[in-house]
């Protein structure tokens, strides 16, 4: 082979990464990007996400399908990263279908992504109750016992459901061994095997269309010279590995896990595309230094209708955390940030930053990832002058008020990289491109 007929990885995969606790807007961002790109892919998590998208007055949350499926010029992937739960599949295919959107020949899904079992469900709501005040305040849809199986090497794969005789011999083997843990340590009723051998031997006609072996389908439109974009579910500080462990959900959001849940070459990701609201929300349990726990943090959230997208519950809302970002920037290797959700702050006298934390009487500007630790420490805010005025209709920078301008370079001076999208409203068109 002649040097010149080497292939050079192109660098046209993007990653947008969710750089807080989730929720930070990364439905409408990958909507709105989508018409740049030909293939769309989740890669890690389930139907624990909700993606929020708000196009011609509708709003449409998504759960597992990625959310470039309303660009009919697109193709969506569902990874092999991604624990599925079909179920919940199938109802959303029907929904966007619904909504007069194409899905078959859209949407292909992994062979190698791991199913989300009736039984995960009942096993991760038994064992938030059997830990009481200790509970993570998981989604409750099976994520982390899901994961657990894959991990030890027990899951039943999307690719079972193609096989009867497989699936069979999987779900007695995973039932009865689950059922030991319902009767002897929760003291529930069994769960009945042959019901649901019946029922997931129905999915293998309904399914099989989407499947196909998506890493290698991926790494080859990329040499082809199609460009790919990755979507995250949740954040960086709710990483298994990364995140504020234990309070984490049981995957790798973070950008390193858009290629072990997709199967796409490293060399092929060029843009790491960071996702901040302009403030900061978590929901479920775990420490969360900047949170208000006052009128102000009501404020928010009333404003920023601060409910979770799949469970509906209320999200814990704070200023933003630059100590927390400039980590989450630096383990995703972020190139760009996308600032949604500037328009929450529209109303308010001033906006506080955290920029840095106190410890035990020192102050200190590394996040600590151990959970004791992170829970003790304080914020230190910069106080800013508000904008008290709406910055909805402004589609570039100058359209901007003076004072959300000087807010949005500060938070570029202090994180070291710019701020290329800024998203002033839930809808598509609310966005200034920088
Ligand atoms: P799980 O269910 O095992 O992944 O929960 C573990 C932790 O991860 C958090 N988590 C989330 N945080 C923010 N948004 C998520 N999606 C929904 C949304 C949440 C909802 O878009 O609003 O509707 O409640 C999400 N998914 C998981 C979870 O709260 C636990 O802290
Ligand atoms: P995701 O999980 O990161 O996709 O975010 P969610 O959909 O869970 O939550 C983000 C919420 O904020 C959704 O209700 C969006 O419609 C909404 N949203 C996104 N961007 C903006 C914005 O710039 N301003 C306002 N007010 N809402 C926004
Ligand atoms: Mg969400």
């Amino acid at each position: 082979m002649e040097p010149n007929q080497f292939i050079t990885p192109s660098q046209s995969a993007t990653v947008i990464v969710g750089t807080q606790f989730g929720d930070e807007g990364k439905g409408k961002l990958v909507d709105y990007l989508s018409d740049k790109y030909d293939i769309v892919v989740r890669y890690q998590g389930g139907a624990n996400a909700g993606h929020t998208i708000c196009f011609d007055n509708k709003t449409v949350v998504l759960h597992l399908i990625p959310s470039g499926i309303f660009n009919e010029g697109c193709v969506c992937v569902i990874g092999n990263g991604v624990v599925i739960d079909p179920v919940a599949l199938l109802e959303e295919i029907k929904k966007v279908e619904e909504l007069g959107f194409t899905v078959k020949g859209r949407l292909f899904i992994s062979h190698n992504a791991h199913l989300i079992m009736p039984y995960h469900k009942l096993l991760d709501s038994l064992h938030e109750t059997a830990q009481g005040d200790q509970k993570i305040g998981t989604t409750g849809r099976g994520i982390g016992p899901s994961y657990e199986d894959k991990f030890a090497r027990k899951g039943i794969r999307v690719v079972d459901l193609l096989n009867p005789q497989v699936l069979e011999e999987k779900i007695r083997e995973n039932l009865a061994a689950k059922n030991k843990v319902f009767k002897n340590i929760y003291e529930k009723e069994e769960v009945d095997v042959e019901e649901m051998v019946r029922e997931y031997q129905e999915f293998d006609k309904i399914i099989d269309p989407y499947v196909t072996n998506t890493q290698l389908y991926l790494n080859r439109q990329l040499r082809e010279g199609k460009t790919v974009l990755l979507e995250g579910a949740q954040g960086c500080l709710l990483d298994v590995d990364h995140g504020t462990y234990p309070y984490v959900t049981s995957s790798n959001p973070t950008s390193g896990g858009a290629c072990t849940g997709s199967g796409i070459a490293p060399n092929y990701i060029g843009k790491v595309i960071g996702i901040s609201k302009a403030y900061m929300t978590r929901v479920g349990n775990g420490a969360f230094p900047s949170e208000l726990d006052d009128e102000t943090g009501e404020q928010l959230g009333r404003i920023g209708h601060e409910f979770g997208a799949t469970t509906g519950r209320k999200r814990r809302c704070g200023w933003i955390d630059l100590v927390a970002l400039r980590y989450s920037l630096t383990v995703n290797g972020v190139t760009e940030i996308a600032l949604t959700k500037l328009d929450v702050l529209d109303t308010f006298d001033e906006v506080k930053v955290c920029t840095s934390y106190m410890l035990d009487g020192r102050e200190i500007h590394d996040f600590p990832t151990d959970h004791p630790t992170l829970s003790r420490v304080k914020p230190v805010f910069t106080t800013m002058k508000g904008w008290k005025a709406s910055n909805a209709h402004a589609r570039t920078f100058s359209d901007m008020q003076p004072e959300a301008q000087n807010y949005v370079t500060f938070l570029e001076r202090e994180l070291q990289l710019p701020v290329t999208f800024i998203s002033v409203g839930p809808g598509r068109n609310e966005t200034v491109f920088r």
